[in-house]
């Protein structure tokens, strides 16, 4: 994907200054950081919250709007967060605690991978997502997001990469790690992931805490941003903020939007090429948005949810983009797949997203100019997997036409979604 040319995000109003300038130079600002009650997102509810429904070994038979389908669990792990397919078919599956898994036709290896690096694991920080180079068949590289801790106790996230060599990654580095760590005080786990665009660059989100939520719109912070990155972890000489400043305050360079809350769910549209993007909003305002090169996509300035504490937000501002879909009640979206495959042909031109929250995978379809058909917010949406009553932290279109979903529990399912007949 090639970014457009940038246009003004940040419109130059003297409000909008004041609101974000305390924010950049780190000085309270009661309206926006200290009234509200602080609540965490919908990524920071606590992992001990009540016990999970047992999922049990299936298999199932549902019922859908458009297709009977079987659901199949192939594999128990522990709080599994992003799965990748390798070209020969194989399919890598991240654990939130630090562990890399590979499963080949269906069937879990009972040995993880290693050479991973060691993550923090408090809360919902951990290994995250994991993303497979374009030109793996020649280069076998892997990469990962995960939570960086740090010596004082201090959390980054970062981008690593390693070759796959057989049941390691050899050679792993981390090759870009997000500026603004999240102090130990102040700890409330964001998230990441990351797909490969067509040009071969990869985009990797990174989230804001709800604590410092001014920082999605700060130049000089990743976080809260969509980043574009080359596949070493430097930064292309095309992307949209290289040396441009707002009311003097230089961008970072990889910044390809902002705006951004906590992003759970990133992929390539496979019909147009564009990076389509889900976020999860406050009170309501869960949103899908399609992503260009220098836009700002409102956080915290404007959603279509409400604060936590029932406050009504602004929802629109000149210069910053709305979603092509939007929830409420949130399902707190994770995970964002374009249906492409064959097997089922009444999904073609449909998303299908997780939900932690609403337990569930909504389906929402397209239509020809890619918007959503019906409604633009959840009664358009398709409310599919509640018989199981599990978190579902991930879903992904496998290269056998199969869809593939992770269950956010200590006991995780992968399971695989298969027309019933
Ligand atoms: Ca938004």
């Amino acid at each position: 994907m090639t970014p457009s040319p940038s246009r003004p995000t940040i419109a130059g109003s003297l409000t909008l200054a004041l609101t974000l300038l305390p924010g950049v130079l780190g000085l309270t600002m009661a309206s926006a950081q200290t009234a509200k009650p602080v609540v965490p997102n919908a990524a920071s509810v606590p992992s001990a919250a009540p016990a999970q429904k047992s999922l049990g070994p299936g298999p199932w038979t549902l019922d859908t709007l458009k297709q009977r389908i079987r659901v199949v669990r192939l594999a128990t792990l522990v709080r599994p967060w992003g799965l990748a397919f390798l070209p020969d078919g194989a399919m890598l599956v991240t654990e939130r605690p630090g562990r890399l898994r590979v499963m080949r036709h269906g069937v879990l290896d009972a040995t993880p991978i290693s050479g991973v690096p060691k993550v923090l694991t408090s809360g919902f920080d951990g290994l995250l997502d994991v993303a497979v180079h374009p030109a793996f068949a020649e280069n076998h590289l892997v990469y990962l997001t995960y939570s960086k801790p740090n010596e004082d106790g201090s959390v980054q996230t970062a981008l690593f990469r390693g070759r796959l060599e057989g049941t390691a990654l050899v050679d792993g580095k981390d090759v870009f790690i997000a500026n603004t760590p999240i102090p130990k005080a102040n700890q409330q786990s964001v998230t990441s992931r990351i797909v490969f665009g067509r040009d071969g660059t990869l985009y990797m989100t990174v989230g804001s805490p709800n604590q410092d939520r001014l920082k999605a719109q700060d130049p000089n912070s990743h976080r809260g941003k969509i980043l574009r990155l080359k596949d070493d972890g430097t930064v292309p000489p095309d992307n949209p903020f290289i040396g441009k400043s707002v009311f003097g305050i230089p961008y970072q360079p990889e910044i390809y939007s902002l705006g951004h809350r906590n992003a759970m769910g990133l992929a390539i549209n496979p019909e147009t090429g564009e990076l389509w993007q889900n976020e999860n909003g406050p009170s309501g305002g869960d949103e899908i948005n399609i992503i260009r090169a220098g836009h700002n996509y409102g956080w915290p300035f404007i959603s279509l949810g409400r604060e936590y504490d029932g406050t009504p937000m602004e929802m629109a501002r000149e210069g910053m983009d709305q979603p092509v879909f939007h929830w409420s009640p949130n399902p707190s979206v994770t995970g964002l797949t374009f249906y492409t495959g064959d097997r089922f042909p009444n999904w073609k031109r449909s998303i299908f997203v997780g939900g932690l929250m609403g337990k569930r995978v909504d389906r929402v379809a397209f239509n020809e100019k890619w918007q959503p058909i019906g409604a633009q917010s959840s009664l358009g949406a398709e409310m599919m997997l509640l018989e199981l009553g599990q978190r579902i932290r991930d879903i992904r279109q496998g290269p056998d036409g199969f869809l593939y979903v992770l269950t956010d529990e200590n006991d995780g399912a992968v399971l695989r979604i298969e027309p019933a007949h």
